[in-house]
């Protein structure tokens, strides 16, 4: 799921060991954020900042209890990786060496004690448009790899998604040594609802089918469209006599569903071909045996899993 964030809702922590500058600071700030957490280690931060998702931006104390706001910023660099995080620093150090070393662990920007609040607050008000800046990049970018990993019509997975996972999947049992099969579905007479009602009924008929099948396959199973009128589904850790039955189980909810389209009402069914790792343990030859199987299941009447 894509989470909308707004510079608005960014939660910010400050921390800092002296009271009076923690108090302070929050004062001069509280009216550009959203939310403040004060304290006064990283140990009472990170707990903080793991779990508040919309906590973006940082004010560290360059000396802390038991730990430099530098260690702790690499820290955070190495451990958050679900957001930006703008790390700001509000130091004694005035060193370049100092600095360098601080940019080099992490730090995007900092202010040196003793510092007027307004220049804090016109550093932190850039350090906001940053963070808008960096949440829209990562919007989009999970927006345009949830359009390649899914296909559009029926919302399965795309053909190149399954493949991936159906690659995953088969190094992980590999490992554990336990079978897992697919099944290759294919829709029977699809040509015929084209040829008679038109392309957009067959589409209609297409996500219809997807959907059924997505809610006739069990969590950890995963769906995808192979092809046009082609389904391929893979079903961890079961060996291909029980993905029979899952495959007759989900023809079955297709064959009994009354598709209504307008004023008609259609009835598809499914052939489909069976295989697990048990037979082998290559990719492509698990595909060669399911779509003979399926080619198998078309040739003696169609409306029929072979495994
Ligand atoms: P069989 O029972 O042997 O499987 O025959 P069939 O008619 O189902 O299979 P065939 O391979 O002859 O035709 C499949 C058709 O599916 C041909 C193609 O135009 C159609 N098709 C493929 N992708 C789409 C799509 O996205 N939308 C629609 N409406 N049709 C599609
Ligand atoms: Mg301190
Ligand atoms: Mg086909
Ligand atoms: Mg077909």
């Amino acid at each position: 799921m894509i989470m909308l964030r707004f510079a608005m809702d960014i939660s910010v922590i400050i921390v800092e060991d002296d009271k009076e500058s923690r108090e302070l600071i929050c004062k001069y700030i509280s009216d550009i954020f959203y939310k403040i957490y004060k304290t006064k280690s990283a140990e009472d931060a990170m707990p903080i900042i793991e779990s508040d998702n919309n906590l973006q931006l940082i004010l560290l104390d360059w000396n802390l209890p038991g730990i430099t706001g530098v260690e702790f910023s690499k820290i955070i660099r190495e451990s958050v990786k679900d957001r930006y995080i703008y790390i700001f620093m509000i130091t004694g150090e005035k060193s370049n060496d100092s600095i360098i070393m601080a940019y080099e662990n992490g730090v995007d920007n900092y202010i040196t004690k003793p510092f007027s609040f307004q220049e804090l607050k016109a550093k932190l008000i850039s350090a906001k448009r940053v963070i808008a800046m960096e949440n829209n990049l990562r919007k989009r970018y999970l927006e345009v790899k949830e359009k390649s990993i899914y296909d559009q019509l029926t919302g399965l997975f795309n053909r190149s998604e399954i493949f991936e996972k159906l690659n995953i999947e088969l190094i992980k049992h590999r490992r554990l040594n336990i079978p897992l099969s697919i099944v290759l579905f294919d829709i029977d007479f699809f040509k015929k609802i084209n040829d008679s009602y038109g392309h957009q009924c067959g589409d209609y008929v297409l996500k219809t089918v997807a959907e059924i099948m997505k809610n006739n396959v069990r969590l950890y199973d995963y769906i995808g469209r192979y092809g046009g009128e082609e389904f391929l589904l893979i079903c961890p850790k079961t060996d291909r006599k029980e993905t029979f039955n899952i495959a007759q189980r989900i023809n079955n909810a297709v064959s009994n569903m009354d598709i209504k389209y307008n004023d008609l009402i259609l009835n598809v069914t499914l052939s489909g071909g069976v295989s697990d790792t048990i037979e082998t343990k290559k990719l492509e030859d698990l595909i060669e045996l399911a779509d003979k199987r399926l080619y198998i299941s078309k040739m003696s009447g169609k409306n029929k899993i072979t495994y």
